[in-house]
């Protein structure tokens, strides 16, 4: 099959780490019967100062027309561009992985999936200021919340089944008191141990004991601050990819922003980027029914690991390796993988 995928490469490292997962994806290319057509796109704040947009329509319109999109990280543009963009097509879940690796040094060992609503929340954006005082509103629906706590379900009873709810229902009584009552009304007919946390005990627990926690489910805002502490326990944010997923499209992306400090430099570390291409090859492999993209994000998966585990970092994870050093390492292993079954 082949597969037209829109790509946006953002800001910072990222032309950097996009241009290290293109070698792994055209290793994939050259290795199974699976080929994608590419297309560039521009998103974030460079887009912003040459084109006027962080997200311009074009950008939009490829991504609605492609079969998958991947993005690199962007800047200060966030709430324009990657904000937007999931509201615009109504990406509501965001999945967020945090894994911990052997060869990576980590705080705590954890293997969990954050299930984060993607669209609300006050991500939603309705700020205004009257004469000093600033208001944000926060926006959490019935019909949001069912549909990402069935999202949640959908990845427990595949995994551990165990789904935590993260909320802060004794202070926000009306807005979390309804993401509460709905996510534990829609996990509670499944056969899942379904517990609750405050937001603020689970950042605790995180913490004192990672492994106890499989899928944990999050209205918007709690779900991007756990998921960069999750992922700092599992190593650090240059292994943290995710999805955002609606029903007829969605987008691949690391975790991480742009890191400005390290742009150029030929030190990021590009595993976030090649992990989410992972997930966005299984997403098609799944929504497919494609074994050939299944197989691929499968082999990347391995080498991943494999590679990790061999000492092929960056800096920033103890190695010695560039970035391009890196994706050429994951390319060749890649292939390697493929061709020895
Ligand atoms: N702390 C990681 C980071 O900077 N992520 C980019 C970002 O702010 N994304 C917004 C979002 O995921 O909602």
């Amino acid at each position: 099959m082949r597969y037209r995928v829109a790509w946006m490469k953002g800001d910072g490292i990222g032309p950097e780490i996009s241009d290290a997962a293109i070698e792994v994806l055209n290793s994939i290319q050259e290795s199974l019967p699976i080929s994608f057509d590419i297309k560039f796109y521009d998103l974030g704040d460079r887009s912003k100062i040459e084109r006027g947009s962080a997200l311009p329509e074009e950008t939009v319109e490829g991504i609605k027309s492609s079969d998958a999109s991947i993005k690199g990280p962007v800047g200060e543009s966030a709430f324009e561009s990657i904000v937007a963009i999931r509201q615009k097509l109504d990406l509501y879940a965001n999945i967020r992985p945090a894994r911990s690796y052997e060869g990576v040094p980590h705080a705590g060992k954890i293997d969990a999936i954050i299930v984060r609503e993607n669209t609300e929340d006050l991500y939603k954006g309705i700020e205004f200021e009257v004469q000093g005082v600033a208001t944000s509103l926060r926006i959490i629906s019935e019909k949001a919340t069912r549909r990402i706590a069935k999202v949640a379900a959908t990845y427990a009873i595949k995994r551990r089944k165990h789904v935590t709810v993260v909320h802060k229902a004794n202070v926000l009584r009306v807005s979390d008191g309804l993401f509460r009552r709905v996510a534990l009304e829609e996990l509670g007919s499944g056969g899942l141990t379904v517990d609750e946390k405050y937001v603020d005990a689970m950042s605790m627990a995180l913490i004192r004991n990672p492994e106890q926690f499989d899928i944990i489910l999050t209205p918007n805002v709690y779900g991007d601050i756990l998921s960069d502490e999750a992922s700092q326990i599992a190593g650090g944010l240059g292994f943290a990819a995710s999805a955002n997923i609606g029903d007829l499209s969605s987008l691949f992306e690391p975790v991480h922003g742009s890191a400005p400090d390290i742009a150029g430099k030929g030190v990021a570390n590009p595993y976030s980027m090649v992990m989410s291409l992972s997930m966005m090859l299984n997403h098609i492999g799944i929504s497919r029914s494609d074994n050939e993209a299944m197989r691929a994000s499968a082999a990347i998966s391995s080498v991943v690991e494999k590679s990790i585990k061999g000492g092929i970092l960056t800096p920033d994870a103890g190695g010695r390796l560039t970035t391009k050093e890196v994706g050429r390492e994951l390319a060749k292993g890649v292939k390697e993988f493929v061709q020895t079954g």
